[in-house]
């Protein structure tokens, strides 16, 4: 069989949900770029991705998304839905020689349907599954699906000898490491593969060669990793089942050249690294630092150059975060998991609340914003320790955050634990694998009624407290905004009406500003993620002469903008 086409897919999730999930796939993505180099033709389809249509990103409000649990739910077990029969016509339409797909925990049963559908439509075409549920279980995907052939753990270098493999049909494909198949009616697993030790070897994600790429935002193709595997040991973490807990990290320069190459392909501002444990060692971490400054990004300015990171709480100091900083990072995220020190304890988090609340007021006095993730529902915990998290994350009062249910992940002592207790059902609780939902809560001192309660409570008090965070930095840089406008450049005076409110209309009560001159009122909308700012700008009655206001919304929106880059436009309420 001759292999030229190879189609990865990730399969759709969140659209059953009415969302979609935009950014680039990175393990099809680096897939990929090995193919690409061995000489093969590689499509990457993220069937997550909406292209048409204007719907939400993933991850929103978290009350929202309970409710779309369960048309995901509906729509995943029935496999007339419309979205299967349209992601198998894509395929199709590619005509691909080879289908690899990535499989999540949480995707399991799409994967499975899709699958199925696929074998049915192109009962030809090898089909090789891979990801992070392969790499903990390839007996069970194997077992439960029709695929052929299943790939666990670090994927590039398997894939790419698969695919030779069965191109020049040689038979010595199955000694492949790494590599588990049906041999008849028997399921055969090789040993693992070794890792890539010099991660500057393995080629960039290739981001080119995703379908509807043109539909993408600049800042969707800005996720990266610089390294691979996490030093810690988290009993919810299904990380090291993939990458270890060996660290690699690759060169200064490698990852550089990376974001430059992105930033000049697709004009992306916006970096993200979705490394583990993006420090481990502080001076790899400075040489990171120094090169992005070398090489001109942090020069650049946070409009068009800025990145985001997620750092273990125990290894947060104020002049690291101050270094990061100077060069771009405007954002960092902790795992802060729990407000009960009693789970962070059964967890193996290594840190206490004392040594976060710390890491959190390092990012806050260096004028970073602080994103908190946070967990709920460990098999052990009562509502004093759910109350504890939530009190926790209030105090913290992160810019951003993730209140999450834990979901046992098979392969990890959570897993496990809850297994030993009969709180969880192997394979048919993968369909609720998905942190914001409240069908799968395995704590046994709290009914499932109550769990729903504390749940939608706990989802609104963060929704809040987020929300109100967002529009009290917004309007702190806007009353930063116009005091620098000293010189009252637009002839008027400026000054803000109020508080920054949820409602665009509010702003016709003028406040205590002065008696001519104009009121600014700002208004964002209540979606979590808005990226709008609403402007209303009032000139007070006897207000001479006529101001340029067009020239005012100009520096206005520009400045905001420069401030909060990350919001897409500032706008100005109608007729003002
Ligand atoms: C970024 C991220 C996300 C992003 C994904 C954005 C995107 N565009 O991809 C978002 C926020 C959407 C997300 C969501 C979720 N995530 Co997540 N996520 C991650 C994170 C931090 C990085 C993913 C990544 O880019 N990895 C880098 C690439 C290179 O690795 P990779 O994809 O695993 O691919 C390699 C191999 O696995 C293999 N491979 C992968 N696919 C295939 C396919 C084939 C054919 C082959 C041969 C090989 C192969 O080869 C690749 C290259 O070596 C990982 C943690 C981690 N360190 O990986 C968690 C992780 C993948 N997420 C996890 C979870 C649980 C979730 C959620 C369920 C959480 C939730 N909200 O409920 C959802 C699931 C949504 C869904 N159903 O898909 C778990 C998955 C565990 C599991 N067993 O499935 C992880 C491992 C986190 C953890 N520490 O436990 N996530
Ligand atoms: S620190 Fe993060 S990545 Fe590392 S084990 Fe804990 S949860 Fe997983």
């Amino acid at each position: 069989m001759s292999i030229k086409k190879v189609l990865l897919v990730d399969p759709p999730f969140f659209r059953f949900m009415g969302e979609r999930q935009s950014s680039t796939p990175l393990g099809l993505a680096y897939l990929a770029g090995a193919l690409k180099q061995a000489g093969f033709d590689v499509t990457i389809y993220n069937a997550d991705f909406e292209h048409r249509e204007q719907v939400p990103e993933a991850n929103k409000a978290f009350s929202s998304e309970v409710s779309g649990f369960d048309a995901y739910r509906r729509g995943v077990t029935d496999a007339n839905h419309p979205l299967y029969s349209e992601v198998v016509d894509q395929i199709a339409e590619q005509a691909p020689d080879l289908i690899g797909i990535t499989v999540k925990t949480g995707k399991f049963f799409v994967s499975k349907t899709l699958i199925g559908l696929i074998k049915d439509r192109l009962p030809d075409v090898p089909i090789v599954v891979g990801g992070n549920h392969v790499t903990a279980d390839a007996e069970h995907t194997l077992r439960r699906t029709r695929a052929d052939f299943a790939v666990h753990g670090e994927g590039e270098r398997t894939l790419v000898a698969l695919a030779q493999g069965l191109s020049a049909g040689d038979a010595a494909l199955y000694e492949l490491a790494g590599l588990s198949f049906r041999r008849g009616g028997e399921l055969v697993h090789n040993a693992p593969a070794e890792q890539v030790m010099d991660l500057d070897e393995i080629p960039f994600p290739d981001r080119d060669c995703i379908l509807h790429s043109d539909s993408m935002t600049p800042n969707d193709f800005g996720n990266l990793f610089a390294s691979r595997g996490c030093p810690f040991a988290c009993t919810f973490c299904d990380s090291r089942t993939t990458w270890t807990r060996r660290v690699r990290r690759r060169s200064a320069a490698n990852v550089v050249d990376e974001m430059v190459q992105i930033k000049a392909k697709y004009g992306t501002t916006f970096f993200s690294f979705s490394d583990d444990c993006f420090v481990t060692k502080l001076d790899e971490t400075y040489e990171l630092c120094d090169e992005i400054d070398r090489r001109g990004l942090s020069a650049l300015g946070k409009k068009e150059f800025r990145f985001w990171c997620e750092i273990h709480p125990n290894l947060i100091t104020e002049p690291l975060v101050r270094r990061l900083k100077k060069s771009g990072c405007v954002a960092i995220a902790i795992g802060a998991e729990s407000g009960s020190q009693r789970t962070l304890d059964h967890i193996n988090k290594a840190s206490s609340t004392d040594v976060i609340r710390n890491a959190a007021r390092a990012i806050k006095a260096c004028d970073v914003d602080l994103t908190t993730f946070f967990m709920i529902g460990f098999p052990w915990e009562n509502e004093a320790d759910i109350g504890a998290t939530v009190d926790f994350m209030a105090e913290l009062n992160p810019d951003s955050g993730n209140l999450s249910i834990l979901t046992p992940l098979p392969g990890t002592p959570v897993y496990d634990y809850c297994a030993e207790r009969g709180l969880v059902k192997y394979d048919e609780d993968f369909l609720n694998c998905f942190h914001q939902r409240s069908s799968l809560f395995v704590s046994d001192a709290i009914t499932a009624d109550r769990s729903r309660e504390i749940i939608t409570g706990a989802f609104q008090r963060v929704d809040q407290l987020i929300e109100g965070n967002r529009r009290a930095k917004i309007q702190r840089t806007l009353e930063r905004v116009i005091a620098a406008d000293s010189a009252s450049r637009f002839g008027l005076k400026l000054a803000m009406a109020g508080g920054l409110t949820a409602d665009a209309g509010a702003a016709d009560g003028p406040a205590d500003g002065p008696a001519e001159g104009a009121d600014v009122t700002l208004s964002c909308d209540q979606d979590y993620a808005s990226a709008t700012i609403d402007v209303s700008l009032v000139v007070r009655e006897g207000t001479a002469p006529e101001p340029d206001l067009a020239a005012l919304r100009a520096y206005l929106s520009a400045a905001l903008l420069n401030e909060l880059p990350q919001y897409a436009q500032v706008q100005f309420a109608a007729g003002k």
